[in-house]
């Protein structure tokens, strides 16, 4: 039985009141999320349970119990109260995958810091950008990119705390810091600090597949959603070995590889390397991991490979698969079902909403390609793009908008209010996605408003098509855009990555048409194919359409930061 049980009961009885209870949110006036995700184990005799299993690139492992990240956090969180950090100020942590990642998040909660996730991959123009505009006041990173920081430290008049994990004997240049939590003394008892469920917690930047990035900020009481999400769509139970993929600079790699995860007392294991399909299935028959959180990229990448290296592994321990981040195409749902026993179920939120709001339940009957129903306690509709009125019709597309009022709800963007109120229209939260609801309740994905394409004034979603060029034996991965047309204004244009054993040809360019003719409709069927290496891609794996669209119109490729290019 899962945790969840009845999906439509729980919906029916939801209130968030329950939630808060079965957390004990608020004893004896506690609201710290470094609190839930620490003490409050221990304190419930967990101490000596292991909270995460690391495994570095070279094949080290570490293991932490929920005792240990409780005294390490309470280090971190003395130390920078200690230089004179104060409450409310905002902290980057900047370094790779490693456990300090993880536990600094947790410290800098707990002395009432706002942390500043942000992927180590980023050059220095990223970092700046994000750095700047946080007014940001401390950072923790390591040696292997201290000297990105090192050369925008200059501009950056308010970042005065450079702090360096792994220092060792090399002297450190100018009034940089060294803090090597292996060594600190250690902090058993810390006087957490008395946040308010509405004190700012995370800010996180988001993927800027649509534009500038802008700091999504959250507050403590987001833990509620965090907490329930992860134990009703994730199913995490007392004995299970969870894996979530995510980096912690994506907001999958904090809200549920760090917050809810840890909020639920399960032990997670961390692999702090670099995509590799064997490595992954040989990491889940290590450490037999039972509950799997990853993103459509990755399973795409899986399936690029092929059912022989599947196989070769005893990957028996999984028991609930889950992906979030992009669209899930009916193919990935058919593919894990057939090879792993078990679909993988999709579930779609954002930075903003900070927690899951739409997605499939175990328990539930699955419909590969759709993203789901609402998450309890969510009122997710869609509504009409000009006028913003409910639609009520199923099968018509609209806007995704959510009812505002569920504890992980962003609370603004950073120092950018006027774009923050723009996102509400006639008191509902509009996502800036586009997708139906079938008669059921069942959401379908079509694609992000700016992506859609307009083909003879109708909207055609890229998803439809990608999942259809998907299906072809040959293709990996696609992009669906649309370009230029002096008739229809703007025509289907398709970019595909092949799967390893093809070579591009006319012959497979008709091949792959005739095929997709069958699925699609006149107006989405591409009118031009290219054939690419690869697709660009945000760090946390999206797809960035805006940067094909823009090459096809000739024009601004705008903020590209994001942007995976190693
Ligand atoms: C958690 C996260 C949010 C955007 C979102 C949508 C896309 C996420 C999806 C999905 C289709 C899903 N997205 N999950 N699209 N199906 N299951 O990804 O946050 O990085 O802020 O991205 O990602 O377009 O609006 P974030």
């Amino acid at each position: 039985m899962s945790n969840i049980g009845s999906y439509e009961e729980k919906y029916k009885s939801f209130n968030w009141k329950d939630s808060e209870k079965e957390l004990e949110y608020g004893k004896d006036g506690m609201y710290n999320i470094g609190y839930y995700c620490s003490d409050r184990i221990c304190e419930k005799g967990f101490g000596q349970k292991i909270a995460m299993i690391w495994e570095g690139f070279t094949g080290e492992v570490k293991k932490y119990t929920y005792d240990d990240i409780r005294i390490y956090s309470n280090c971190f969180a003395k130390f920078l109260q200690d230089i004179g950090v104060n409450p409310g100020d905002r902290i980057c942590v900047f370094m790779d995958k490693i456990p300090e990642l993880y536990i600094s998040f947790l410290g800098v909660l707990k002395m009432g810091g706002i942390v500043q996730p942000l992927f180590s991959a980023f050059g220095e123009e990223a970092l700046f950008t994000r750095l700047d505009n946080a007014k940001t006041k401390a950072i923790f990173t390591t040696r292997k990119h201290l000297g990105k920081v090192r050369r925008i430290r200059k501009t950056l008049p308010e970042m005065t705390k450079i702090i360096v994990l792994d220092a060792g004997e090399k002297p450190l240049e100018n009034d940089e810091l060294s803090f090597d939590m292996a060594k600190m003394p250690k902090v058993d008892k810390f006087d957490i600090f008395k946040a308010s469920p509405e004190t700012p917690s995370v800010l996180h930047y988001t993927s800027g597949t649509t534009g500038t990035p802008k700091g999504a900020l959250h507050v403590h009481s987001s833990i509620i959603s965090q907490y329930i999400t992860a134990k009703w769509v994730l199913d995490i139970r007392p004995d299970d070995i969870y894996w979530c993929t995510a980096d912690p600079g994506w907001v999958t790699g904090t809200s549920y590889g760090i917050i809810g995860a840890w909020a639920n007392g399960v032990t997670q294991t961390v692999l702090d390397a670099g995509f590799n399909v064997s490595h992954w299935y040989d990491f889940i028959d290590k450490y037999k991991v039972t509950v799997w959180y990853s993103a459509p990229t990755a399973i795409r990448m899986l399936m690029k490979e092929g059912d022989a290296p599947v196989k070769a592994h005893n990957l028996s321990s999984l028991r609930h698969l889950i992906s979030v981040g992009e669209p899930l195409n009916a193919e990935a749902v058919v593919w894990s079902e057939k090879v792993f026993g078990k679909p993988f179920l999709d579930s779609y939120w954002q930075t903003e909403t900070g927690s899951i709001m739409i997605s499939n339940f175990p328990g539930m009957k699955v419909k590969p390609g759709s993203m789901g129903k609402a998450v309890p306690g969510i009122t997710a509709i869609v509504v009409d793009p000009k006028t913003y009125e409910p639609i009520t019709k199923p099968g018509l597309v609209g806007l995704v908008a959510l009812k505002p009022g569920w504890p992980s709800m962003f609370r603004t963007y950073w120092q950018n209010k006027a774009t923050y109120d723009g996102k509400f229209k006639n008191g509902w939260y509009i996502c800036g996605d586009r997708s139906s609801i079938d008669a059921e309740g069942y959401f379908w994905f079509v694609g992000r408003d700016d992506d859609v394409i307009n083909t003879a004034g109708h909207l055609v979603g890229p998803f439809e098509i990608e999942s259809a060029l998907l299906e072809h034996e040959a293709v990996a991965e696609s992009a669906a855009v649309g370009k230029p047309d002096p008739i229809n204004m703007e025509v289907v244009k398709a970019f595909i990555a092949l799967k390893p054993g093809f070579e591009k040809s006319s012959d497979l360019e008709m091949s792959i048409m005739n095929f997709i003719r069958k699925k699609l409709s006149p107006l989405a069927m591409p009118q031009e194919i290219e054939f690419v290496a690869s697709l660009p891609k945000t760090r946390s794996g999206k797809i960035m359409r805006r940067l094909l669209r823009a090459q096809e119109w000739g024009e601004e490729i705008g903020d590209i930061s994001t942007l995976e290019n190693d």
